[in-house]
């Protein structure tokens, strides 16, 4: 399918771990198998993806920046910068692209500290506790925003 528009997906601190540790909260499958099904799925709704990694706050903050003019959607899960990150939420208003926030783990049931997060008010929509199929629905998600 020829691609109508392009997609960013965005990790942040500690999800290069992904597959190597806690299979019981964040699953067994490693960032680049998240970042396959990304890309599968954008396909199949006919977007092409970007996905970074970075564990730092201010390469996410570049991330969200450039996006402007190259993307026209955006998916992000910042990890613990969700819960304390200002400057994350202040880009992703800035940029004003629908975004959605996804979480792979339902941090409503975990650790106090992880129930609030700092982009949920800026984002069109949040995804928590499906695993990584929470990427696929914010992306198929997204894809039915941009239309
Ligand atoms: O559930 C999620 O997706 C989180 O964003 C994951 C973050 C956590 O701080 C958030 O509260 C919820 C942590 C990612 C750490 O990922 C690891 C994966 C494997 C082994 C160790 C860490």
């Amino acid at each position: 399918m020829t691609s109508t528009g392009n997609l960013l997906v965005l990790n942040g601190p500690n999800l290069n771990l992904l597959g190597s540790r806690e299979p019981a909260v964040y699953g067994s499958a490693t960032l680049d198998e998240v970042n396959e099904l990304c890309i599968s799925t954008a396909e199949s709704a006919g977007f092409s993806v970007e996905c970074i990694q970075s564990n730092h706050e201010g390469d996410l903050l570049d991330a969200i920046h450039a996006a402007r003019g190259t993307a026209d959607g955006i998916v992000i899960n910042a990890g613990a910068y969700s819960h304390t990150s200002i400057a994350l939420r202040d880009a992703i208003s800035g940029v004003g692209l629908p975004t959605i926030e996804v979480h792979i783990s339902n941090v409503h049931a975990r650790e106090e500290f992880r129930h609030h997060s700092q982009l949920s008010a800026v984002s069109s929509a949040v995804i928590v506790g499906a695993g990584i199929n929470g990427y696929a629905l914010a992306i198929q998600h997204l894809a039915k925003l941009l239309g």
